[in-house]
Order: C-alpha cells, then structure tokens, then sequence
C-alpha cells in the first residue's frame, strides 16, 4: 500500500493556450518551415520560456527591437501586437514580416483608429508598459489616448472634452477590477462611448471563471505561467481574492512543497500561453509527493480557431 499523502487536484477547464496563442506559434514555425531558418520574432512570441525556447531549438531568434533583425531577415512580430510605427519601419527597411498580433487584438487596434477618427479621446484601461499597451497606444496619434489603471486614476482625469470620450481595455485584465473601473468612468462621464462590456478577450474571462469555480474548493492554488505574463498574473489574483493561497509556477520543479503544507485539496490551472506539458509535468511532480487524485473541472468549452495570416493560409 502506498504511504504517500492524499492529494485531491482539481484542475481547471478550460486552462493553457488560446486560439491566439495557437495562432502565434504556428505563424513561427510555418514561417520557419516556408522560409527557412534564422526567422527573426520580435518580442517573446507569447510570454512564456518553454515556448520561446522551443522556437528557438526550430530556428526562430528572438529581439526585443526591428533594429536588431539584420537587413533581408523575415521577421515576426509578437501576438501582443506592436505600434504602427514597427510595421512601417519594416516596411521602410524592405523587411519581409509576418504579423502574428492576436485578431482579438488587432480588433481593439481598428476601433481605436476608428474613435480617434471620429474626434473622440480615449481613455485607455490597461497596465502600463505592457507590450500589448504600448502596440495598442501606437495606433493614434501621441496625446489621443490616456492610461487608466485603477478607479483612483479614474477620479484625477481632468479631459479637455468629457463629453466626447471614449474607452478600450487590455485583452487580459481582471474581469472585476475592470468592471469597477468602467462604472467609474460611466459614472464621472455620462457620455463615455465604449464596447458592450469590455475588451477582456473570451480566453483571459473564461479562465479567470474556472478559478473562481475551483479556489473556493481548494486550500491552495497552482498556476502555470510566466510572471510577465498578464493574463497568468490575473489567474493568481482571482484565486486569492476566492479565497485560496495561490502561486504562480513556471514548471514542475518551482512546486514547493513546504508552501503545499496541510494542503489537502489543491487546484491547478494554466494561463494563456502555457503550453499543456508544463500541466502534466506539475501533475508528475506533485505525483513524487503525493497520491494524486485528479479531477477536471469544466466551466467552459472553447471552439475558437483563427485563420492564419494570408501569406501562410496555403500552407
Ligand atoms: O498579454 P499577456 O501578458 O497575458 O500575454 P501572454 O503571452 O502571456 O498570453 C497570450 C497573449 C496575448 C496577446
Ligand atoms: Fe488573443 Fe486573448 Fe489569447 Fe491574448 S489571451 S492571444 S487576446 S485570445
């Protein structure tokens, strides 16, 4: 009979890569398959190690800045998208690239565009510094769009015009911090234009939900996920804010076990970008330690698929 400790593992459903970030991998490795290696990647491709690394073992080479892709390297740029001014100086350099900018993302870049065509400010929800801000940002023209990180930021806005305002989100916030930051807004300017409800995409609320399903069952919480990672972070937040202690691992070996300590129900889940080996090789550590009794806890079912990029599709 085995000595080991019981360990009851829920594990989140829906967890791990979205159509976004499913998309933004095979752009790389199609790239590499059509092109041949070196293909240059501007930024991580998605925030994650295992997955960069991978790439990088298939040919990819990952900077930070189009300066540093050399002249007549293809290069792709990251699912997080990047300001206007990227592609135009690719452009510019005779640059083959491929844009691997999440559809859901470029869909908050378009309505930007739009409402600053339309005359409108906007007031921008998101984290400052974050790639996918910075791209987003880059869209309009340098003073349309202001940054908005809490409700206390909401009340220190002082616009020229607060009639004619409008508001975008981050992809991958929190449902609820950003919930209370739009009722905020709507309520110190009646006529702020924006989305039916935010811009959080289906991946980033359909995880956070699941968590917030399981953390009430559990004494503790794993999330697999790199900690630059947005959308990961906010996993981490949602399963503390219901009630769990909860840790942000990057792989098999960060399981402390002295942290899992009087644990007996413990659930685990994966962000956006990490992919499903990193989920079996914590189940496999967890399993050196404990009896593991795993079960999947299903909130959600996801079918969203993106089509490639045009230049690929007929590969
Ligand atoms: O935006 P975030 O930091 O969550 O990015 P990620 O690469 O971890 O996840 C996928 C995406 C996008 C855009
Ligand atoms: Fe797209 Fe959402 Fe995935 Fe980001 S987390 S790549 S926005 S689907």
């Amino acid at each position: 009979m085995s000595s080991l400790t019981k360990l009851k593992l829920l594990i989140a459903a829906p967890r791990g890569f979205c159509a976004g970030v499913d998309r933004a991998i095979r752009i790389v490795e199609l790239a590499i398959e059509r092109l041949g290696a070196p293909v240059y990647v501007r930024h991580e491709i998605v925030h994650n190690r295992f997955v960069v690394d991978a790439l990088k073992a298939k040919g990819a080479v990952f900077v930070e800045e189009l300066e540093d892709v050399p002249d007549g390297a293809p290069v792709v740029f990251s699912a997080h998208g990047v300001p206007k001014s990227v592609p135009a100086e690719a452009e510019a350099r005779g640059l083959d690239y491929l844009d691997a900018t999440c559809p859901l993302v470029s869909k908050v870049h378009s309505q930007a565009e739009r409402l600053v065509a339309a005359g409108r400010h906007i007031l921008f929800v998101g984290h400052r510094g974050h790639p996918e801000v910075i791209g987003t940002f880059g869209q309009v023209p340098k003073g349309r769009m202001t940054l908005v990180e809490t409700v206390a930021d909401v009340a220190a806005l002082a616009p020229e015009e607060p009639d004619n305002l409008a508001f975008l989100t981050q992809t991958t916030l929190s449902v609820d911090d950003t919930a209370e930051i739009i009722a905020a807004l709507k309520r110190r300017f009646p006529n702020i234009h924006g989305p039916r409800g935010e811009d959080i995409c289906y991946a980033t609320s359909n995880r956070q939900s699941a968590v917030k399903a399981i953390a009430p069952l559990c004494d503790a919480m794993l999330v697999i996920g790199a900690p630059n990672s947005s959308n990961s972070l906010r996993l981490v937040e949602a399963a503390e804010r219901a009630g769990a202690r909860a840790m942000l691992v990057q792989r098999g070996r960060d399981v402390d076990f002295g942290w899992l300590e009087g644990v007996s129900t413990l659930g685990l889940t994966a962000g956006a970008s990490a992919p499903e080996l990193l989920v079996r090789e914590v189940v496999d550590r967890l399993a050196e330690r404990y009896a593991v009794d795993e079960e999947q806890v299903e909130t959600a079912r996801e079918q969203m698929v993106f089509k490639l990029p045009r230049e690929l599709q007929a590969a």
